[in-house]
């Protein structure tokens, strides 16, 4: 719970509110800090109040954790600090250091003054958990930095540096040296200048653009697809403008509740959990010695190759980028400084910060050329031979201390390490996604040999490389691709049963999934999965269904964006999918031979149909351990596969919606089709009435 303290400096009172790591406000501390504030009240010598925070100086709001239990009754809330500090005859200012956000900058608003060291940053990140903020944040923040960027900033949950939050006028002053010093010192210049001491609620919210809530409702509702809280958040900021301040603030918290009590906000707080319980790896600690990795190189250089060079441009790191193909070579060169353009030409990146990354990186011609980097990256065609051989040339080049990673989608990775086996410690799976320089998930594929050195090191060099880390066992695509599997055929079933690509990709659109199937097919190519079904189609069981309709795209050269036509056709130089007659011809024809009589099929229908396959599977990669946990999963799905992060993720989705219920879908749908088995995981806990996260928890 913590405490808070108070402390005279001369006249200055200062109260530092301490419950690490973040000082977030947990039962308990709300009172504290009412009681500080009342002696600094009492004290006649106290002329001022400072309020910081302990430790690093972060107030991160609201304690996520406690959401979900009632809070004691006894006790008092953020939301009678806040009154408190304004009925203050006494001037408070607050000091703010690190991350001040969500009811922490709302207490810092309440504040007469408030100043900040130059790193810190001030947001209202609470759209990211569901809800708009709820102590009043919606209604001082306009009156403090106009309606415009405090709409930007509640709205879109972005927080603002301290130079840019002084020029909005949220601080006012950012303090170079010492923060408690700069804070003694600016509360005796308040007492110095006397009364009247300013209060946000006393102010006009300023509006310069009368268009702005039109606007940004528009934009909120094209990409919003049924969630909330986005739009909650600017009828608050509306608020402001039509009601007396008091009013404004019941209507606030009136939204808050509402917005607090919904699916989507559980999911998004099961999110916050899950982004932080990823990192957490048996076997590996703070102990774990971690290798540095100061240069790298990859093998391959195409679709993967170039965008993995790239990642590790932008994170500063040298590296070589190497393949058998001179001309692959030169078109990845042409291709990651055409990429650099773009970014530099969209205001993204400087022109001399480009030049910078590219020069990192170095083409080479030969295998050879890798040694002396501390890691390798193959990514090659997917092939096990070619790997295997790859492996083994790198094997007797590298340094002995390297790292060899292989960016497979589906190989045994166990069986690459086998090849080496005096590196065999040093060897592991980093399957990045495409375009890799932009995809933050990475699933790093734990060998059965690998050490917990080379774990730790690569999961380090994934944070360093901005992505999200997750480690998975070895088996057949891992957890991501593996599940897509059963998701796939679905669609292909449900085209061939009389959905259209278009009434597919718009259930599950309309779902939350950031693109449709059909959609993502044509953007990623679909010759790649083409030539994989070719190359297994001895291990199918031919007394399965099986759906022809991608095979009989790809015979007509159909391979997606990247000819002009897949599920859809594209105009030259459009990525705007068209609906194509001819597709609906041959998928009929397709239906025609395998005698489907094709009929009109709802949007719950598809989402239920591509959606309870990836659960079923979820649970049985949950079940052999292949993921450490189902939140995990969660966030493979949301950071590799466009799945809402608002609905939590696939098991959380599952979660709420039931498990006895997924249940029964799936066993129903087995009735009468293949390939719906209940995983047992899944059976069992909807028996018992459980959920995934009773996995988590008890795991
Ligand atoms: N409540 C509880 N625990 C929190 C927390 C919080 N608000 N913020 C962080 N933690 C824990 C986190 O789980 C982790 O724990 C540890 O602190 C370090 O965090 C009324 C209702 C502050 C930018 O949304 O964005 O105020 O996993 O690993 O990368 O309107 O944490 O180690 O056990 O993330 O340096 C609004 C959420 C709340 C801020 C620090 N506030 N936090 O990042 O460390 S709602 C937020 C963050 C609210 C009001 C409403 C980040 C950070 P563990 P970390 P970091
Ligand atoms: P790609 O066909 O675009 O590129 C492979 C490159 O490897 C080619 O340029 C080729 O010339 C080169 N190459 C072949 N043999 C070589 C050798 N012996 N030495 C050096 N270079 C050689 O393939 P890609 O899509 O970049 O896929 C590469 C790997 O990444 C595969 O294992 C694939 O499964 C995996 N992967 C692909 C994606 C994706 O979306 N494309 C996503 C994740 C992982």
């Amino acid at each position: 719970m913590g405490g808070a303290s108070l402390e005279r400096e001369g006249a200055v009172g200062v109260i530092t509110i301490d419950n690490p790591p973040v000082n977030a406000m947990s039962p308990g501390l709300p009172g504290a800090i009412l009681a500080r504030l009342a002696e600094a009240q009492a004290d006649d010598a106290v002329e001022a109040v400072v309020l910081r925070g302990g430790g690093k100086g972060a107030f991160a709001g609201a304690d996520i954790r406690s959401f979900g239990t009632p809070w004691p009754e006894s006790e008092p809330t953020l939301r009678d600090v806040i009154p408190a500090i304004e009925r203050s005859a006494k001037p408070v200012t607050a000091a703010l250091a690190g991350y001040c956000l969500g009811g922490g900058l709302e207490m810092a608003l309440s504040c007469h003054y408030r100043i900040a060291s130059r790193k810190t940053q001030v947001g209202q990140p609470e759209v990211a958990l569901g809800f708009p903020p709820g102590a009043g944040g919606t209604q001082r923040l306009p009156r403090l930095a106009g309606v415009e960027t405090a709409l930007a900033m509640i709205v879109d949950g972005t927080p603002l540096g301290a130079a840019e939050a002084a020029e909005a006028g949220i601080l006012d002053r950012v303090i170079d040296g010492d923060l408690l010093e700069g804070a003694v010192a600016f509360a005796q210049e308040r007492i110095a200048a006397g009364a009247p001491h300013p209060l946000a609620r006393d102010r006009t919210p300023l509006l310069k653009d009368p268009e702005i809530f039109a606007a940004t409702r528009e934009r909120l509702e094209r990409r919003a697809r049924g969630q909330r809280a986005p739009i909650a958040c600017l009828e608050c900021v509306e608020v402001a403008l039509e009601l007396p301040f008091d009013e404004g603030v019941r209507r606030e918290r009136a939204i808050f509740e509402e917005c607090m009590a919904s699916a989507e906000s559980r999911a998004l707080r099961h999110v916050f959990f899950a982004e932080r319980a990823v990192r957490k790896v048996p076997g590996i600690g703070k102990e774990t010695p971690v290798r540095a990795i100061e240069s790298a190189a990859v093998v391959g250089a195409g679709t993967m190759g170039r965008g993995i060079a790239t990642c590790f441009a932008n994170a500063g790191i040298p590296v070589r980028l190497m393949d058998s193909d001179p001309l692959a070579l030169e078109r990845a060169l042409a291709a990651i400084r055409s990429d650099y353009e773009g970014r530099v030409a969209r205001g993204r990146l400087g022109a001399a910060d480009a030049e910078a990354r590219i020069g990192l990186i170095e083409p080479i011609e030969s295998l050879e050329r890798v040694a002396g980097t501390d890691l390798v990256i193959e990514a090659v065609f997917e092939e096990m031979a070619l790997k295997e051989e790859v492996f083994r040339t790198l094997d007797s080049v590298c340094d002995e201390g390297a790292i060899i990673a292989s960016n497979t989608s589906y190989l045994d990775v166990n069986r690459l390490a086998g090849i080496v086996p005096r590196r065999r410690g040093r060897v592991l799976g980093m399957h990045f996604f495409s375009p890799a320089q932009v995809m933050r998930l990475l699933e790093v594929v734990r060998t059965d040999s690998v050490s917990p050195e080379t774990l730790a090191t690569v999961l380090a060099l994934g944070r360093r490389l901005g992505k999200i880390a997750v480690v998975a066992g070895v088996c057949h695509g891992f957890i991501g691709n593996r599940m897509l599997e059963g998701y796939t055929r679905q669609v292909g079933f449900l085209l061939e049963e009389g959905a259209s690509p278009v009434e597919i990709d718009s259930a599950l659109t309309g779902f939350g999934m950031a693109m449709g199937p059909c959609a993502v097919g044509d953007l990623a190519g679909l010759d790649v999965s083409w030539r994989k079904r070719k190359a297994n189609a001895h291990l199918r069981d031919p007394s399965e269904r099986y759906s022809a309709v991608a095979d009989r795209l790809c015979e007509l050269g159909r391979f997606g964006q990247k000819t002009g036509a897949g599920y859809y056709r594209y105009e030259p130089g459009s990525r705007t999918p068209i609906p194509d007659p001819e597709v609906d011809a041959l998928i009929a024809d397709v239906a025609a031979e395998t005698g489907i009589n094709r009929r009109a099929i709802g949007a719950d229908e598809i989402v239920e149909r591509c959606l309870y396959p990836l659960v079923n599977e979820g649970a049985r990669i949950l079940d052999e351990g292949i993921a450490l946990r189902a939140s995990d999963i969660d966030i493979v799905w949301i950071n590799g596969y466009g799945f809402p992060r608002w609905r939590g993720g696939v098991m959380r989705w599952a979660d709420e919606t039931g498990l006895d219920a997924v249940h029964a879908a799936i066993a129903r749908l087995g009735e009468s089709q293949d390939h719906w088995e209940p995983a047992p995981l899944l059976s069992r806990l909807a028996s018992e009435g459980k959920s995934f996260a009773d996995v988590d928890r008890a795991a």
